[in-house]
């Protein structure tokens, strides 16, 4: 086996995914939980200047969906064939994109421009992006992609409780209960399971 080490802040977000990926594949990993106040020394020895980053035998790797695909594709997580593949690339883009959409508001740093561009996403953007990922997930039977288990979920479970916080919508579970069929789909994994159940601590929320 590789020596594999990961680094990532002790939060969820863009990077848990990859951390579940590696416990879903069975693969023993350095979880190397990057303290904020420690980021400024570790932050000019990542490729792109930032996290998360996987290393394998001493040689780095950055952007994490690059890091999970290339997870999926080694735990059989990446679609049968090169059509399903493109389905979950698609809809894991899609999620980036709410995701960049809420964020753009939520770290607007004018707070009065920020609750008006709050107001207008929560109307006009985010229902129509959040009822299509609905129905992505109903059709694909509580999945992000290929009706089945794939890395995509992976980085749906991940980024689930970022995306709350960003969307500033705390039970965005229970409007859409689809979303929880993908979160139990990868939680309930036992290998998955067993390494949450480590209880590692996390300094941020998500
Ligand atoms: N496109 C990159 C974005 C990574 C990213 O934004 N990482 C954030 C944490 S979620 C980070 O490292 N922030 C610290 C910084 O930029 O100094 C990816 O998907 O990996």
């Amino acid at each position: 086996m590789p020596k594999v080490v990961y680094h990532y802040f002790a939060c969820k977000a863009l990077g848990e995914s990859g951390r579940m990926l590696l416990a879903y594949g069975g693969q023993d990993f350095e979880d190397h939980r990057v303290l904020s106040a420690d980021w400024p020394d570790f932050k000019p020895k990542t490729p792109f200047g930032q996290m998360p980053v996987l290393v394998i035998d001493g040689k780095q790797y950055a952007q994490s969906t690059a890091i999970c695909r290339y997870l999926g594709r080694k735990y059989g997580l990446a679609g049968a064939n090169d059509e399903e593949a493109f389905e979950i690339d698609q809809n894991v883009e899609f999620l980036h994109d709410i995701r960049a959409k809420a964020a753009a508001v939520y770290y607007e740093a004018d707070e009065e421009l920020k609750a008006k561009k709050h107001e207008d996403f929560s109307k006009n953007v985010y229902p129509d992006m959040l009822k299509k990922l609905n129905s992505i997930v109903e059709a694909n039977k509580g999945h992000i992609a290929a009706g089945k288990l794939t890395w995509g979920d992976f980085v749906f479970t991940s980024m689930f409780d970022y995306l709350k916080t960003m969307l500033q919508i705390p039970d965005l579970e229970v409007q859409y209960p689809a979303f929880k069929k993908v979160l139990q789909s990868v939680l309930t994994q036992p290998k998955v399971k067993a390494f949450l159940d480590l209880g590692r601590p996390y300094e941020f929320e998500f």
